[in-house]
């Protein structure tokens, strides 16, 4: 039975109110509407509102009570590989063990950390040996003059990786020679020599100097939004920085990396790239996804600033200039001269010349530090 219009409720609002009926439900509706609207911007819009709903709470973490990194790593390495055909890996990878024991007071050898990861094979590719991976994920690192980084990375991540049950590759991409170090253009040269050799569903852009302290961080991408993962570093308290930091480590699907025209090829020495390149997803019309800050835990090597990679001088105008330059400058206009591509016991090594940085940076307006940041944010960067 339909209600007649003197029993219709619209909200029971108190009488004292003394609004009309059709005045009453106006009112309700728009004070209903202001709350959804409040709801929505607190939460941060619909996707993640409905991933707090269906996440559930997240696990908390006790990071005082750490396992050490090849824990069960023998479990899979008695698995060896059967003629039959592999069923898919779980969709959880049941070798898992949380928080990992990380510490930097003894350097491993290379001989150590092969003779620790037999599995992976030359080129430091490798594939479960009792299921078919369900994701291929290459992991990209730039790399100059950081030898016992390396060593302390590779010790860290293999066994990382292979708890993970993922098919991986591991690129060390090396810049040879004494220029200014490039890391934007680097991590375009790995995921074009990356991409020649498999087709890789997972891009990871990763310095050599952060390791994962939790292996529910699983390296794979969120095929909706690139990722920015290492989004706790001790270095910044375990907190995000700022709001779009995208620096460290980040994933994208090969397909998310074009559509931003990849990284900028300009950024010679440290800072901004990583600004760029957070600039440049939101104008390809993407937007950041993160994982839980409890689980993308990193801890930082810690080491002096790098001779040849100091702060590049010329960022603030470079960032002034995404806008214009992203369409140009990236994947599409990369050009350096691959010197080596060899399969090392634990890594691919790519050395490759990227070319010389812009002898004259002085042709730019010289900016202080605090006139350019005011620059930045009023241009809204
Ligand atoms: C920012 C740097 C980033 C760096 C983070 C964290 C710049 C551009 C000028 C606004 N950005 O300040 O590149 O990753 O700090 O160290 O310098």
């Amino acid at each position: 039975m339909l209600p007649t219009p003197g029993t219709m409720r619209c909200l029971s609002l108190p009488s004292g109110w003394g609004l009309p009926l059709d005045r009453q439900c106006t009112f309700g509706l728009l004070l209903a509407s202001q709350l959804l609207f409040l709801l929505y911007y607190t939460f941060g819009g619909i996707r993640s509102m409905a991933l707090q709903l269906w996440r559930g709470p997240q696990p908390a973490w006790d990071y005082s009570r750490t396992q050490d990194v090849y824990t069960n790593l023998s479990l899979i390495q008695l698995l060896l590989p059967g003629t039959h055909h592999l069923a898919y890996c779980p969709q959880k990878p049941p070798y898992l063990v949380g928080p990992l024991a990380i510490a930097f007071n003894r350097t491993p050898s290379l001989d150590e950390i092969w003779d620790r990861n037999r599995l992976v094979t030359p080129g430091g590719f490798y594939t479960p040996p009792n299921c078919q991976a369900r994701h291929r994920t290459a992991v990209i690192v730039p790399h100059r003059h950081r030898e016992p980084h390396l060593r302390h990375f590779l010790y860290y991540i293999h066994p990382f990786l292979q708890r993970q049950q993922l098919q991986y590759g591991l690129y060390i991409i090396h810049q040879a020679g004494n220029e200014t170090f490039n890391r934007a253009k680097l991590l375009n040269v790995g995921v074009k020599e990356a991409m020649k050799d498999e087709d890789w569903d997972c891009l990871y852009l990763h310095d050599v100097d952060l390791i994962p302290e939790n292996d529910h961080n699983i390296y794979t991408c969120d095929p909706s939004h690139p990722k920015h993962v290492s989004i706790a570093m001790n270095k910044f308290g375990y907190q995000l920085p700022y709001r779009t930091y995208f620096g460290g480590v980040s994933a994208v699907t090969p397909e998310q990396y074009l559509r931003m025209n990849g990284f900028p090829n300009e950024y010679w020495g440290w800072g901004g790239e990583d600004d760029d390149i957070a600039t440049r997803l939101q104008l390809a019309g993407m937007t950041i996804s993160r994982p839980p800050l409890s689980v993308g835990r990193y801890k930082m090597i810690k080491h002096n600033s790098d001779r040849g990679n100091e702060q590049n001088p010329r960022r603030f105008d470079l960032l002034l200039r995404t806008r214009r330059s992203w369409t140009q400058d990236g994947m599409n206009s990369l050009v350096y001269t691959t010197l080596a591509h060899q399969r090392h016991p634990l890594f691919t090594n790519v050395t490759v010349d990227i070319g010389p940085a812009p002898r004259r940076p002085g042709t730019l307006r010289p900016q202080t530090h605090k006139g350019s940041l005011a620059s930045l944010r009023a241009a809204g960067v």
